[in-house]
């Protein structure tokens, strides 16, 4: 087994999902009462901007009202306590690895946190609703919309996501279904790489059998467990 060093960490909505935010794909889930091409694709915005900035109002809202849970802790532990390589890559555009201490996290599907000017291209801190056509704080523009990665929209940050996979001793996936790309493909790119692969997750996902070991259970059980 080679020094462990460099760890790469890849989150989805189930490690949220004890905090009371929904998923997307369990039942009931996000995707079930909106149809995604409807509210996560610029063709969806395009065609009526209304029902997509009051879908993302309506989870800005419910993610302000939440807390960190056992989960999101025991990662901020060891992001504090780990002296080697360690990134946090999440697909969530919630803050809670950030409020429960987190430092190193990269949001590679956006943040609810911000809003992308279409007018300016300036990303600005924002917590109030979209719907009402705010101007942009950089330009004044009422041009705003929700700073997340629809489909068909390139991720956040990907080359700097391969490169601490290249440089990774340790993959570990944590709550994603694996049904979403690129993301559902950093598994394989570390599997390639010789990278030691872990998946924590309620139940099997779509990609378990690339991991070496595969963990089912709830975050909140699992990662405490796996941290310490
Ligand atoms: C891109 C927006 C290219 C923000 C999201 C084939 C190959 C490669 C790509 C594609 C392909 N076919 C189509 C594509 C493109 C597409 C894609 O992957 N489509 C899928 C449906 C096939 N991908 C894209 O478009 C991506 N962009 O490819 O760009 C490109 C190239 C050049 C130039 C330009 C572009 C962009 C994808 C991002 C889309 N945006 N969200 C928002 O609204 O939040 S995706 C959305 O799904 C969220 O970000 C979410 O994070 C993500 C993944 O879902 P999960 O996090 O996994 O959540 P899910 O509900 O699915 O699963 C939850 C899991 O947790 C379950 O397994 C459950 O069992 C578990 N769980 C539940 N409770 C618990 C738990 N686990 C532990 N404890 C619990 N308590």
């Amino acid at each position: 087994m080679t020094e462990l060093r460099n760890i790469v960490i890849l989150t989805g909505a189930g490690i949220s999902a004890e905090s009371g935010i929904d998923t997307f794909r369990s039942e009931g889930g996000l995707w079930e009462q909106h149809r995604v091409e409807d509210v996560a694709t610029p063709e969806g915005f395009a065609r009526d901007p209304d029902l997509v900035l009051r879908f993302y109002d309506m989870r800005r809202e419910a993610i302000q009202a939440k807390q960190p849970n056992p989960a999101h802790e025991a990662l901020a532990r060891l992001d504090e306590a780990w002296d080697g390589e360690l990134l946090i890559v999440t697909q969530n555009v919630d803050d809670l690895h950030e409020r429960a201490g987190a430092r190193r996290v990269l949001h590679m599907h956006g943040t609810h946190l911000n809003a992308w000017c279409t007018a300016c291209d300036a990303r600005s801190p924002w917590t109030g609703p979209l719907i009402d056509r705010p101007p942009c704080p950089a330009c004044g523009t009422s041009a705003l919309r929700p700073d997340v990665v629809w489909f068909g929209e390139m991720p956040y940050e990907m080359e700097r996501i391969y490169a601490s996979i290249r440089r990774a001793d340790l993959f570990v996936s944590i709550g994603t279904s694996g049904a979403v790309y690129p993301a559902a493909g950093f598994v394989r790119d570390a599997r390639e790489l010789r990278v030691r692969t872990l998946e924590l997750n309620l139940e099997r996902s779509q990609g378990s059998h690339w991991f070496h070991e595969s963990r089912q259970g709830p975050a909140t059980q699992l990662v405490p467990a796996w941290v310490e």
